[in-house]
């Protein structure tokens, strides 16, 4: 190869190194050269740029549409203009058209880019004309455009001058113009009117017996006699999730045009049935529009609406000692443009008190505290967005609340009570706070909030079983002391607890070495120095370790279901284990009075009545012909055979026990098989678990789900919030629901809780509730459900209600059976 090369040498001829005039002469011709091709690339390239910046956006142009309304003061409504094909609608239409096109062509910054506009509906008062006008606008004028176009309003006194219309009114809002002119050319388009006395129906295309179409755009123009207002309730309302920004929504606008200005209300997602979703225009008019897009699709909704003479009356005089105001229609939600003024007065010696039970006044994207739009205002003082129960109090024997609601989203409101008290005694035989709620006086000074400002806890001395938290200077039971719970809300009860260098702190605050962290072994006792390790280590699981089909071990904390596949055969996301926990109606629910659950939101609650007694205890959903319950349930007493499964029978999807028989939610089955687990004791409540196989399978609905059962590995952490439900006894040897209850509570530390409790736990126990008492299971609610919502937003069955000492008393909490300690049970058993 080498000697191949040294051939081609020879034949290369090399300029002479003598010849430099040769060199010389090349040299400066070369330059210029290259210097003008530099140029005239420069040249070329800044003229390209000139004319792709020209085309690309001095003259690329943007469609602009904006809409809104107008009010016409020399016109009188008649019937003629709801109807676009009448010669009166279309004569005062043209009348509407021109001056508007007038108006933008006799402004120098909107003249150039008007293209069209439209009238398209009349309603009263005296007549509102609705348009939208579209403009074409370079991209780099339309900032100008806006400003032009939105300054238009003020420039009313012109437009009566110009025109044989007197115009007093005038609102532009800019819409999306690829939405508006959807819209416009939709066939999906309906005009509704009320009929006095009646209900209208409407509903999405296609409902209820197929899912509303992909990319669809409808609008429903509803309309009331003059003096009425709209009262329009979704009875079902199911879309696909809420998606930001698109997605599938209904918007409502309290107006005929899609001015976000007018906008009460956007919806998406599921609401169950029994949430109340109901609004009311402020005129006789009302807008509603569908967007859906592309995939996901749902059965969609089916609304009402009716007419109801329009009032302006709310508020007043008040000069009772006591009673209940309420926004306007509360609990549905309250009209836009709304203001409405109590003036209370109670006898002169006597002082006011204002205690709101329910607060809902949000707006979206707004949490300013001046509260700019909706607002209750209570001697001076604005209150806005959503609120706990709170006090107001006065100084004097008079108190003024004012309601103001924006053009713009509506809430559901608030309901208030009032009373009038003595300022020497505000609360006989209790406990005042500083807010003037009265509360119970054994509450002072017990480590609890009760007030909801601390006053309670205040200027207390620690008993022997507290101790004072730093910053707040409460006292609080010293078993708060290092349980990994920041109690004192400045870390004061769990500085000081931590482990020598070196050494790794347990949940349970253990300290145990280092070198035990993901060793495989618990050395703390309750596992969490093996969670949360991150290596998969083959065939060699720790009891701590998630264990695949495989046999692979995962040590992730809850590796099931969370979406991510961790073991290799995919076996921790295996679909038919993880359909489950699944709620159809994905709304956050607020409770409105009470703790009402709402029909459908816990899907796998069962309720089991035994024969001629009732509802006895409840179970949950694990599959189509399994439930899980309590063992208790099924123990023989006072002469009833309870293992006896043909004294059962299973109601699955229900709600409200009154309408068990007649409800088509609901599905009925007598029980094949109980199966109690064999070593449950009947003293101690130890292993109190059950599965019960139904005679056939039930099918899984809107309203029947199975619950998630966890892994034996699943960590539910000390503190975690979970729900418990049932039809169980509302008070202490009360007697039992009718619709199905819920409540919030959290789980209480085993070893705190076993003191509480004097030593009555087992490992297959765990406490949840509240060491303060007021929420809790009770007597019927054995067997149902301890749901826990999980980070991958599946419900899983952390406890099954097993027993207490009594109901929502102080320092007892519930006790629930550990459903992750007798997880290898439930596979033998029920093969799930
Ligand atoms: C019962 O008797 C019962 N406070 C269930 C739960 C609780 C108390 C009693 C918990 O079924």
């Amino acid at each position: 190869m080498f000697q191949s090369m040294n051939g081609y040498e020879e034949a290369v001829e090399f300029l002479p190194a003598t010849d430099t005039k040769k060199v010389e002469k090349r040299g400066p011709k070369v330059k210029f050269v290259i210097l003008g091709v530099v140029i005239a690339a420069a040249l070329i390239s800044l003229m390209v740029g000139l004319l792709v910046w020209h085309f690309a956006y001095r003259m690329a142009r943007v469609q602009k549409v904006y809409t809104g309304n107008l009010r016409i003061t020399n016109y009188v409504f008649k019937d003629a203009y709801e109807n676009s094909s009448t010669t009166d609608f279309n004569d005062l239409a043209g009348k509407v058209t021109d001056m508007l096109k007038n108006l933008y062509t006799s402004n120098p910054d909107i003249a150039p880019h008007f293209s069209e506009c439209r009238v398209t509906a009349f309603s009263e008062g005296s007549v509102l004309a609705y348009y939208w006008s579209e403009f074409s606008v370079p991209a780099y004028q339309e900032a100008k455009l806006d400003n032009a176009v939105l300054e238009l309003k003020i420039q009313t006194v012109n437009l009566r001058q110009r025109t044989v219309l007197s115009v007093d009114s005038f609102e532009a809002y800019p819409v999306d113009a690829q939405l508006a002119r959807t819209f416009r050319t939709s066939s999906c388009s309906y005009f509704l009117h009320a009929k006095p006395g009646e209900v209208t129906k409407f509903f999405t295309p296609g409902f209820p017996n197929t899912a509303y179409p992909p990319n669809m755009r409808c609008q429903w123009t509803l309309r009331a006699d003059a003096g009425h207002v709209i009262r329009l309730n979704f009875k079902t309302f199911k879309m696909d999730i809420c998606k930001t920004p698109a997605g599938d929504y209904v918007k409502l606008y309290d107006s005929l045009s899609i001015a976000e200005n007018r906008l009460m209300m956007t919806l998406c997602g599921s609401y169950p049935p029994s949430y109340n979703l109901t609004f009311f225009s402020s005129q006789n008019v009302m807008m509603v529009t569908l967007v859906t897009d592309d995939k996901g699709r749902q059965p969609g909704f089916m609304a009402q609406f009716t007419q109801v003479p329009m009032t302006t009356l709310c508020g007043g005089m008040i000069r009772d000692s006591g009673g209940v105001i309420t926004s306007p229609f509360y609990p549905a939600h309250y009209q836009a443009n709304r203001e409405c003024v109590w003036d209370i007065q109670v006898p002169g010696n006597k002082l006011v008190k204002l205690r709101f039970n329910m607060f809902y006044l949000m707006e979206p994207n707004n949490s300013d505290a001046t509260c700019p739009k909706d607002y209750v205002e209570v001697n001076s003082k604005k209150y806005c967005g959503e609120k706990q129960s709170f006090v107001v109090s006065s100084d004097n024997n008079k108190m003024t609340v004012r309601f103001r609601s924006d053009l713009s989203y509506t809430d559901t409101g608030f309901t208030a009570d009032y009373i009038s008290y003595d300022a020497q005694n505000p609360c006989p035989d209790q406990f005042t706070c500083n807010d003037r709620k009265c509360i119970n006086k054994a509450r002072r000074c017990d480590g609890w909030n009760d007030c909801g400002d601390f006053s309670d806890e205040l200027e207390c001395t620690c008993t022997e079983t507290q101790f004072r938290c730093v910053k707040s200077q409460i006292c609080k039971p010293k078993y708060f002391l290092c349980d990994g719970v920041n109690d004192c809300g400045d870390n004061s009860d769990e500085a000081n607890c931590g482990c020598p260098d070196n050494t790794f702190q347990c949940a349970n605050k253990k300290c145990v070495p280092q070198a035990q962290k993901c060793d495989q072994t618990d050395n703390c006792g309750d596992g969490s120095d093996e969670l949360g390790c991150p290596a998969v280590v083959p065939n060699s699981c720790s009891d701590l370790a998630y264990k695949c089909k495989n046999n692979e071990c995962i040590t992730k904390s809850n590796p099931e279901c969370d979406s991510v596949k961790d073991c290799s055969d995919g076996s921790d996301e295996d679909t038919d284990t993880c359909n489950c926990g699944r709620r159809p109606y994905s709304r956050k629910t607020r409770i409105v009075g009470g703790v009402n659950a709402d029909t459908g939101e816990f899907p796998w609650q069962v309720s089991l009545h035994a024969k001629n007694t009732g509802h006895a205890c409840g179970a949950s959903v694990v599959s189509p012909t399994i439930l899980l319950s309590a063992a208790h349930c099924f123990q023989d007493a006072q002469g009833v055979r309870y293992s006896d499964p043909s004294l059962w029978t299973a109601y699955l999807g229900l709600h409200n026990q009154a309408t068990r028989t007649t409800s088509t939610d609901v599905q009925q089955r007598s029980i094949k098989r109980i199966v109690a687990h064999k070593y449950f004791n009947d003293f101690s409540y130890d292993n109190d678990i059950a599965m019960l196989e139904l005679s056939s399978p039930v099918t899984y609905s809107d309203f029947i789900q199975p619950i998630c059962i966890p892994e034996k590995t699943h960590n539910f952490p000390v503190g975690k919030s979970l729900w418990v439900t049932g039809w169980g006894a509302l008070t202490e040897g009360g007697s039992g629901a009718s619709i199905l209850q819920k409540a919030e509570i959290r789980i209480i530390n085993y070893n705190e809780c076993n003191q509480l409790l004097e030593n009555q736990l087992t490992q297959r126990m765990i406490c949840a509730g509240f060491v303060s008492g007021g929420i809790d299971a009770c007597q019927g609610d054995s067997g149902g459900p301890l749901s826990s919502l999980e980070s991958n937003n599946k419900m899983y069955l952390a406890g099954i209600v097993s027993w207490g000492d009594g109901c929502a008393r102080r320092n007892k909490p519930g006790v629930y059976t550990n459903v992750t300690q007798l997880r290898d049970w439930i596979k033998q058993n029920a093969g799930l």
